[in-house]
């Protein structure tokens, strides 16, 4: 994972400290046990309970089978089993790999094949989809069930005897990997970064201490709970880590959040900016303000927030906002609650910690003047040295040295602040759902209609961007649709969330020059031709 020289650095600073996920729940359920640490719906579970349920579970998964180093795929909502399962995970040091509520067959079936993992869990129906349809896209994983198990293994039942948790054997150590979570990528198949328990929970620390939360923090999950934002940018397990309390919500809409927000008293949340923007349309145009007086803190991050949304969040939310931009690969910025306005409105933050090391450079890797946009390089003492099982693929996306490539278009101020001004990745970032056009491609390549493929980001008012296929038919057939594309995607079990907003149909794609162009120069210059 991290080189030894720098191992030692990172224990002798403090921030590795051989601390586990389990280590960290087992003392907090120590020291305030009755204390309520997640809020779901009417379910409100103490830490003594928590603890007591994850370690059950981890002794009926164990009696099936599962061992540390095991990978389990968990895609579970927002939901209290959702805590009982990652924990007894990491009790057990088998990985969770972090599936998205929203990931279909096509997803689910090269998260579980590219893993080898030995079991799937989720849930029965929720949003109108029924999970257990993935069971034969998991295969061979065994499927466990949170809720109505249809025939495959119920969650409820694995839940074991004290006596079986008392013969456990150990859990993992610190410095070994803890769970895989998921990259909005760039490639035809998405990458698995993993964390360890050493790197990961500095983080969790780091970023519990900059967002001041303490037992009176009350932390909204509004997102999915397993994005790497809502897990540790402070997330659930900044607020497990400060001994809070986490309220989830079942889906984010206003309806659903500004109540909850109310009625239990929450101090803060974590949004992707088109959220921000609708609770904000929603709280000003409610006849009946709905009381927002506990929130002192909104988040947000994922994508990048226009200077003017910024702006009416405090005014209109009355509360505090900080912006975050980080990534599941490592490095996480955050403006800081005590910052100046104009810090907080019109950047993207400063890195977690004093050893986070960036460099902004151009095409030849080269550093660029101070204030001037680059491309982003991090090391640090939380950002992967590579991704799980990809040695090809790590060779371009680091550095010789171990810095990640961030693929982000960034300006760094002289006060050490950092502005994010485009991307240079093959991603489109769709109101913080990170798209890797060359995947949507070659799902697409696959209609027997299409001859070739390109999709690409274009301007939106309200999500920032959607995606837009450019298609080249092929000769003699049937006239493509986007309806008929759209349900082939489906068809093929891809995520909601990447199938194609707009179809463009061209005779051919623009050639520039003579010779073959890169997808990447084709990509910018369809991108081009949408622009204003
Ligand atoms: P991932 O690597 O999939 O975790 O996605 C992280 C990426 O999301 C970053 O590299 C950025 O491209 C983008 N991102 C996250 N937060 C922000 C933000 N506040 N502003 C702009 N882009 C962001
Ligand atoms: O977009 C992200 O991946 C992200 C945003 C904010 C993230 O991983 C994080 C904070 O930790």
């Amino acid at each position: 994972m991290f080189p030894e020289e720098f191992a030692r650095v990172y224990r002798d600073r403090g921030y590795w400290t051989g601390q586990t996920f389990d280590d960290l729940l087992r003392e907090r359920a120590a020291a305030h046990g009755d204390r309520i640490a997640v809020v779901d719906g009417a379910d409100r579970v103490s830490y003594a309970q928590l603890r007591d349920r994850a370690l059950r579970l981890a002794a009926g998964l164990h009696g099936i089978g599962v061992r540390r180093g095991d990978r389990v795929v968990v895609q579970l909502p927002n939901t209290a089993a959702y805590f009982d399962v990652v924990f007894a995970l990491f009790r057990l040091g088998a990985l969770p790999v972090f599936a998205l509520p929203a990931h279909r067959s096509a997803e689910i079936g090269y998260f579980c094949a590219h893993t080898e993992a030995v079991a799937f869990v989720t849930t029965d129906v929720h949003e109108g989809f029924d999970h257990r349809t993935l069971a034969t896209a998991a295969e061979p994983a065994t499927l466990i069930v949170a809720g109505d198990a249809g025939g495959h293994v119920r969650l409820d039942s694995l839940y074991a005897d004290p006596a079986d948790v008392a013969r456990l054997p150990a859990g993992p150590a610190a410095d070994e990997v803890a769970f895989l979570q998921l990259s909005g990528g760039s490639t035809g198949l998405p990458k698995l970064i993993p964390r360890t328990h050493d790197d990961y929970l500095y983080s969790v620390r780091a970023s519990a201490e900059i967002c001041a939360l303490g037992p009176d923090s009350i932390y909204l999950t509004a997102l999915p709970v397993s994005h790497n934002f809502t897990m540790s940018s402070p997330g659930v397990l900044g607020v497990l880590h400060a001994g809070g309390r986490i309220v989830l919500a079942p889906r984010p809409d206003p309806a659903t959040v500004l109540p909850l927000i109310a009625a239990e008293r929450v101090t803060i949340t974590a949004v992707v900016p088109p959220l921000a923007l609708l609770w904000l349309e929603a709280v000003e145009a409610a006849a009946d303000r709905p009381d927002l007086s506990s929130l002192a803190v909104l988040q947000v991050g994922g994508a990048k927030l226009v200077d003017t949304v910024a702006a009416r969040i405090g005014p209109g939310l009355g509360c505090r906002l900080q912006q975050v931009f980080g990534m599941a690969e490592g490095l996480v910025n955050y403006t800081r609650l005590d910052d100046p306005d104009e810090i907080v409105l019109h950047t993207q933050g400063r890195p977690i910690s004093p050893d986070d090391e960036l460099r902004i450079v151009d095409e030849r890797d080269e550093p660029v003047p101070v204030g001037e946009v680059g491309h982003l390089l991090t090391r640090g003492p939380y950002t992967i040295r590579g991704y799980w099982r990809a040695a090809e693929h790590n060779r371009t996306a680091f550095t010789a040295d171990g810095f990640y490539r961030t693929g982000d278009l960034v300006r760094l101020r002289p006060d050490g602040y950092l502005v994010v001004e485009g991307r240079a990745k093959d991603q489109i970032n769709r109101g913080g759902e990170k798209i890797a056009a060359e995947e949507v491609e070659n799902h697409l390549l696959t209609h027997p209609a299409v001859h070739d493929a390109a999709v690409v980001a274009v301007p939106d008012a309200y999500l920032g961007e959607r995606s837009c296929a450019f298609v080249v038919p092929r000769p003699g057939a049937a006239p493509l649709t986007l309806p008929a594309l759209r349900r082939h995607m489906r068809e093929r079990g891809l995520a909601a969330y990447k199938i194609p907003d707009r179809l463009q149909i061209l005779a051919a794609f623009p050639v520039t020059g003579v010779g073959k162009v890169s997808r990447r120069e084709l990509r910018a210059a369809l991108a081009a031709t949408q622009k204003g």
